[in-house]
């Protein structure tokens, strides 16, 4: 069954669940929605996700929201297609959830507050809070460095194959390596750069960027 994304293709968490779909091979019917007129604040779209935010799937009668949810449906659904997104064991699960967990709770926040104030923000005409981009680039990096050392010992976040872990990252690495002007918090680390050049050649991943910038 075609799975339907509700989402704008500029949003970091649409282009999670997009890179997830394209990972798996998916057939899937992108619906666009228009955030700049402020389509999803409107009860049509709140129906689908009561917070206003994108993006949403529906597959038949099935709906659900939350980007990283959607991605962990959609790879424990289709684990026997052969692409091992999530481990095999429950060992193995665990270690992607955990980094599953960082990047949402340890990375993102940093990353969320410095594309609002670097980039949203400057657009809208408002004004960047330098101070607070200076602490949120300090704290960014001191995860960075934890994963700098995860990377000196195992190929991948979650272990040695690409997953979930990995996939989560690259929209929000793309914003740092590309709009923000923080590419240095990557190329700075050697095994992190080594880790985005893998993980950014995938050719899922290209195809995200070429939809993105089509
Ligand atoms: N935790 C949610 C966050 C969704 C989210 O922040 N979506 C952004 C786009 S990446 C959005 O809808 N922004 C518009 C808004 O919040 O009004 C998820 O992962 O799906």
């Amino acid at each position: 069954m075609v799975v339907k994304v509700f989402g704008s293709l500029r949003g970091a968490c649409p282009q999670r669940v997009l890179a997830c779909l394209l990972e798996l091979d998916l057939d899937y019917e992108f619906v666009h929605v228009d955030l700049d007129s402020g389509e999803h604040k409107q009860p049509p779209f709140l129906l689908r996700q009561p917070f206003g935010q994108v993006p949403a799937i529906e597959e038949g009668d099935f709906k659900l929201f939350e980007s990283r949810a959607i991605i962990r449906y959609y790879a424990a659904k289709y684990a026997e297609k052969g692409v091992k997104l999530i481990g095999n064991t429950l060992e193995e699960r665990a270690l992607v959830e955990q980094w599953l967990e960082v990047e949402a709770h340890n990375f993102n926040p940093m990353l969320y507050t410095l594309v609002l104030q670097l980039l949203v923000f400057p657009k809208m005409g408002g004004k960047t809070d330098h101070v607070l981009v200076q602490e949120c680039e300090e704290k960014l990096e001191k995860v960075l460095d934890v994963y700098e050392q995860r990377l000196s010992e195992s190929k991948y976040l979650g272990g040695d194959y690409f997953s979930l872990a990995d996939l989560s990252h690259l929209p929000g690495i793309r914003y740092l390596m590309n709009e923000i002007g923080l590419a240095h918090l990557v190329t700075d680390r050697k095994s992190v750069n080594s880790w985005w050049i893998d993980i950014s050649g995938r050719p899922a991943w290209k195809k995200v960027l070429q939809l993105i910038t089509a």
